[in-house]
């Protein structure tokens, strides 16, 4: 059966490429809805080579839809995605705020895709830097099991939404044209101090916690535990993360250091794990220098790998490098690519 699909936030950086996958993926699309705030309401959007008009979202606006693809932040699915799963729509939700409901499975494909058949209407798509890390982590802990990770990112601009990007882009001008930059978004939108990306190093990505880490990396720990483990506190596996925004548009870098059990594991054969593993290219070839980088990573739904090598000093851990596109795999082809199996396995119904 043809689809009824609301995309919720349809005009922002991760909404647009929401459109855009949709479009190029296998989910058989009856209508679609183009559903942002009220000043974007009345502008069009393309679809499938059909002109779409963006309306406002109201309740009403879900009213006979099937799925639901939300990426308006966090305040604006927990509004409607309950009333969206009340009128009989399965939600894939990209934001924070139903991610750590144990009703609610958080769900990387490659990973848990099991998780799916226990939802009862939302779905959480996972933090784009935890997405990337575990698609890396899992073929190494399913082949040798995983005891610690400690991991530091390097995150793009675009993670905190299109007006942070073209932030960037406006410092990088002023600062060319001899201006004094002017921050108004980063580190974080609403904190009380606001500093330049451009040119510099941001080691705040969200707000703090009250024990110094960013809430950013509260999510690296306890969504990695509640993906692989099924638990956000599990203690099988030790994770801990220094999350720093860098001045790059797209894509998000990390280096992931990590303890395997069986500690007979070696460079090569972890290597051939990664090269074999679903939605993994292997790009490690020191010799020929190359290694993942942002701008090769752009518009690709992969996740890339390379410098694996052995901590020279401590047998069974090891250092990777990890890049995936941060709007893509990281947010809406995650959300399209849990949709997909939604549709194929019959799971496109509120219980
Ligand atoms: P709009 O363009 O009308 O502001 P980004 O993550 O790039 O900042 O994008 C945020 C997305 O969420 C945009 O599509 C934005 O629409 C949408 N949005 C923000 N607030 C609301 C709201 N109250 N209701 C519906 N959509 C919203
Ligand atoms: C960033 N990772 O780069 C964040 C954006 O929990 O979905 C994604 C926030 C989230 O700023």
């Amino acid at each position: 059966k043809d689809l009824t699909v609301a995309i919720l936030g349809a005009t922002g950086a991760v909404g647009t490429r929401l459109i855009q996958q949709l479009a190029d993926s296998t989910i058989p699309v009856g209508q679609i809805k183009l559903l942002a705030s009220s000043r974007s309401a009345g502008e069009t959007r393309q679809f499938r080579g059909q002109d779409v008009v963006v309306e406002e979202a109201t309740n009403d606006s879900f009213d006979g839809v099937d799925l639901v693809l939300a990426s308006a932040g966090g305040g604006v699915s927990k509004k409607f995605l309950p009333e969206a799963v009340k009128r009989g729509a399965v939600c894939v939700d990209n934001t924070s705020a139903f991610r750590m409901d144990p009703e609610v499975p958080l769900v990387v494909p490659e990973v848990n895709e099991q998780a799916l058949y226990q939802h009862k209407g939302i779905i959480a798509n996972p933090n784009c830097s935890t997405i990337q890390m575990v698609v890396a982590l899992e073929p190494i802990r399913a082949a040798y099991g995983l005891n610690r990770v400690i991991v530091s990112t390097y995150q793009a601009a675009s993670g905190a939404g299109q007006s942070a990007w073209n932030e960037l882009d406006r410092e990088a001008q002023e600062h060319l044209d001899g201006q004094e930059m002017h921050a108004e978004i980063l580190p974080t939108k609403g904190d009380k101090k606001h500093y330049p990306l451009a040119f510099n190093l941001l080691p705040q990505i969200d707000v703090f916690e009250d024990d110094g880490y960013t809430h950013e990396e509260w999510k690296m720990i306890h969504e990695t535990k509640k993906i692989m483990l099924g638990d956000m506190d599990a203690p099988d596996i030790k994770v801990t993360a220094t999350c720093v925004r860098v001045p790059v548009a797209v894509g998000h870098g990390e280096s992931v250091y990590f303890e395997v059990a069986d500690d007979s594991a070696t460079t090569p054969e972890l290597q051939q794990k990664l090269a074999d593993a679903p939605g993994v290219t292997l790009q490690d070839d020191p010799d020929h220098q190359i290694y993942p980088q942002p701008i090769l990573a752009e518009g690709s739904r992969e996740t890339f790998v390379g410098r694996v090598r052995p901590d020279q000093e401590n047998k069974g851990a090891f250092n990777m490098w990890v890049v995936s596109d941060n709007l893509l795999k990281g947010a809406a082809w995650n959300t399209v690519q849990i949709a997909e199996r939604l549709v194929a396995d019959d799971l496109v119904r509120v219980p």
